[in-house]
């Protein structure tokens, strides 16, 4: 198979490609750190090639997949992991640019790539969409406004893709993963490394490794069988009774 991943350059991104190369795929890398990307090519060798690309930029998209040589053109596998959380800050008082941020990597990103690669899975009537939403997309908690609703839109715009391709070759699979570590997620979120730290301490999260497995799991299925959504969570992790607030 042909496994493209947006966001390949650390976290989930970067196991995954690893992960269908180390069972004999191509994997072709994405993400905008060159360097990280030359770092990954240099691990996994021949079997991955790197492109560049930035998801928030129609261009860069496209320039991305024009640049593609024929033998890696036909794209079997694409995983929509590409994806952040800025700030946790409430509502009120959050940056409008982190807001945007997030909407045009999480949701604008995610839906320019599927849809520029769609038309050609469903020529060959073949192919795997693997979205990245989270645990944040279904169940509220305080901070994750924008992040929480974007995730939200990964959900149900997988479920209305499966909507729209019942019948094809074309599958569309959601992942929902609640607290992971083991990557830059929180690092990227509160731009402090020590708090990023804390957010893990004493617990043991879901790691790169459980998501690759999973989505190795879901495009490795025969053809016939769609998985539609998966939610994990690490054992340490569980549901808060609703708030109240009390007078
Ligand atoms: P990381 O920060 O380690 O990885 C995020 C990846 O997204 C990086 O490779 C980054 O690459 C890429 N990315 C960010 N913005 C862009 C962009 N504009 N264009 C292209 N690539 C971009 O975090 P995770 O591995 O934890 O996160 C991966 C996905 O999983 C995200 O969608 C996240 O929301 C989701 N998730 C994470 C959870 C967690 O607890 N860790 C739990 C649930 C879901 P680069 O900066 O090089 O472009
Ligand atoms: C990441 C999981 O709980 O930090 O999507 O929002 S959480």
């Amino acid at each position: 198979m042909i496994v493209l991943v947006t966001g390949a350059t650390s976290g989930f991104g970067a196991e995954m490609a690893r992960k269908f190369a180390q069972h004999g795929h191509k994997v072709i890398a994405t993400g905008r750190r060159q360097d990280r990307l030359d770092e990954l090519a240099a691990e996994i060798g021949a079997s991955v090639l790197t492109v560049p690309m930035d998801v928030t930029d129609k261009a860069s998209i496209a320039a991305a997949l024009a640049s593609l040589p024929p033998e890696w053109q036909e794209i079997d596998v694409l995983i929509n992991n590409a994806g952040l959380a800025l700030g946790v800050a409430p509502a009120q008082s959050a940056s409008l640019e982190q807001w945007e941020t997030m909407i045009e990597t999480n949701c604008k990103g995610l839906v320019t790539v599927t849809r520029l690669l769609l038309p050609e899975m469903l020529k060959r009537n073949r192919g795997t969409i693997i979205n990245i939403s989270s645990s944040a997309g279904a169940y509220a908690y305080p901070g994750a406004n924008v992040y929480g609703a974007s995730k939200a839109f990964v959900d149900q715009f997988t479920r209305n893709l499966r909507a729209d391709l019942v019948g094809t070759g074309v599958r569309a699979s959601n992942i929902a993963p609640g607290l992971a570590g083991g990557t830059e997620f929180s690092n990227v979120r509160l731009k402090d490394d020590a708090a990023a730290a804390k957010v893990y301490e004493g617990t043991v999260p879901l790691s790169p490794a459980d998501i690759a497995e999973t989505a190795y799991w879901i495009a490795t299925l025969p053809a016939h069988v769609n998985i539609n959504h998966i939610e994990l969570m690490p054992t340490c992790q569980g549901f808060g009774p609703l708030f109240i607030k009390r007078n």
